[in-house]
């Protein structure tokens, strides 16, 4: 291992895990080397697609487990377990919780322990889990694990595999993982789902797949209507005015760090009503795994866009090989914007009778009527006015930096976040002094937020 690399690795430790406490936790297991069992789950059963011979198949006897690298989920915080014994347990409440998805824009969601999404869970291929569940929303709900193999009373389908959990009540679940793979947990309720009830449920496999990477980040998709002047999403309603990634919109979305020439993994979960067809800008990647777990190499080809389905995750992995700021979105054009109508106050929108003029002149007064300083970066035509059509992106694109300003966003460009809008964000490919710097900005900005480990802000 080269200086630098392992250099890396003590970063990405610092990135990935020191703002909300995963650091100590991982490093536990990194220590432990257990001689596990991997057979001694519920019913003694060791599924795999491929049967016994396939990647998922393990010799029968005890393995040596290999530390992972934690994925990152940007926006979200990380989960923390306690040991019981030999067993990992978590503690998640389902609750209301407010949520800022835009500089101008919070919405009254439903989560998991402050945030929403929920708190990513991160085990490894192996481990016998419990969560202790606690419901507080205002009704009745449960707790799914989406793609985890395990006993029919762990499912958490209200009324088929349990009781529901009553507002007020707790439920726990107990499994053991013996898949690897990405996973989610959500609730089984159509429209809890989408009030934002989901989160990441990461199962490390024992010994790392090759190629190894140096960035394992996540995303979840998400989309919300939310009617001008309202907090509560609509879920009814099968127009879609906000997306999100992990909860928030561009140019609030955290851009992804990575060291230039370091192999980056991507893995996105969608759980909403559309499909999203999620576009790399600059490089190539290959779709290395499913909700259902690692794919084989053979399978693999080369793709920038993949379409993530409903109650789907793809994994992708690429080598970060050019320097830049390389755009990751879906490419829905629709969902590459943001609702402008909550400026619209208690104004009426203008439909019927309007004039191109009038049209203009209210998205001009919208976009002016943004509650901080913001800049429209790009020029407009002289006789702009009378042009059919105009305007479509012009007042939309709109400058505000400062306002979503993190050690992430250092050193792009003036007004880079005008170029930012909806379901994006972007992976900031950084030669090592560059992305040096950062790390030690993000290092000063998590010793600050210390004492505020797992809530997000
Ligand atoms: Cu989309």
């Amino acid at each position: 291992m080269s200086g630098t690399r392992r250099k890396f690795f003590q970063d990405a430790a610092v990135i990935g895990a020191g703002l909300f406490g995963l650091r100590g936790t991982l490093r536990a297991d990194a220590t432990e080397s257990v001689f596990q069992t991997p057979r001694e789950n519920e019913n003694g059963r060791h599924h795999s697609p491929y049967g016994s011979h396939g990647p998922h198949g393990r010799p029968a006897k005890a393995v040596v487990r290999e530390q992972a690298l934690p994925m990152v989920t940007p926006d979200v915080a990380d989960l923390a377990h306690e040991m019981d014994g030999g067993v990992k347990v978590f503690r998640l409440v389902a609750e209301p919780v407010k949520k800022k998805i835009a500089p101008f824009k919070t919405i009254d969601a439903w989560g998991y322990n402050g945030g929403c999404p929920g708190p990513t869970i991160q085990v490894q291929q192996g481990d016998r889990v419990r969560v202790v569940f606690e419901n507080r929303l205002p009704e009745s709900t449960s707790m799914h694990w989406h793609g985890l193999e395990l006993p029919i009373e762990q499912d958490g389908v209200p009324y088929i595999s349990q009781k529901p959990v009553a507002p007020g009540e707790k439920y726990v679940y107990e499994f053991t993982v013996h898949q690897e793979g990405t996973f989610f947990y959500h609730a089984h309720s159509a429209m809890q789902e989408m009030m934002g009830l989901i989160g990441f449920f990461v199962a490390h496999p024992e010994k790392q797949h090759t190629p190894r990477v140096d960035h394992d980040y996540g995303l979840i998709l998400q989309e919300w209507a939310v009617l001008p002047g309202n907090t509560v999403p609509n879920t009814a309603s099968m127009e879609f005015n906000w997306l999100t990634f992990n909860g928030v919109s561009a140019p609030m979305t955290t851009p992804l760090l990575a060291r230039l020439g370091g192999r980056v993994r991507l893995r996105i979960l969608n759980l909403g009503m559309d499909h999203h067809p999620i576009h790399l800008h600059g490089h190539q990647f290959v779709m290395t795994g499913t909700e259902g777990g690692r794919a084989p190499e053979s399978t693999w080809y080369p793709m920038n866009t993949v379409l993530v389905g409903v109650a789907q995750a793809r994994v992708v992995e690429f080598e970060a090989k050019y320097p830049g700021a390389w755009m990751i979105h879906c490419h829905l054009p629709h969902h590459m914007m943001n609702s402008m109508m909550d400026l619209l106050g208690d104004r009426q929108i203008q439909t019927a009778d309007q004039t191109e003029m009038k049209a203009m002149g209210q998205m001009e007064s919208l976009a002016m009527s943004v509650p901080f300083e913001h800049v429209h970066p790009s020029p407009i035509a002289a006789n702009a006015e009378g042009v059919p059509g105009f305007p479509q992106d012009a007042f939309q694109e709109m400058g505000m930096d400062e306002v979503v300003e993190k050690p992430e966003t250092h050193g792009l460009p003036k007004n880079w976040s005008a170029g930012m809008m909806g379901m994006m964000t972007m992976v900031r490919v950084l030669a090592d002094k560059e992305y040096d710097a950062i790390v030690e900005k993000k290092k000063a900005a998590s010793a600050m937020t210390k004492g505020d480990l797992h809530h997000e802000s």
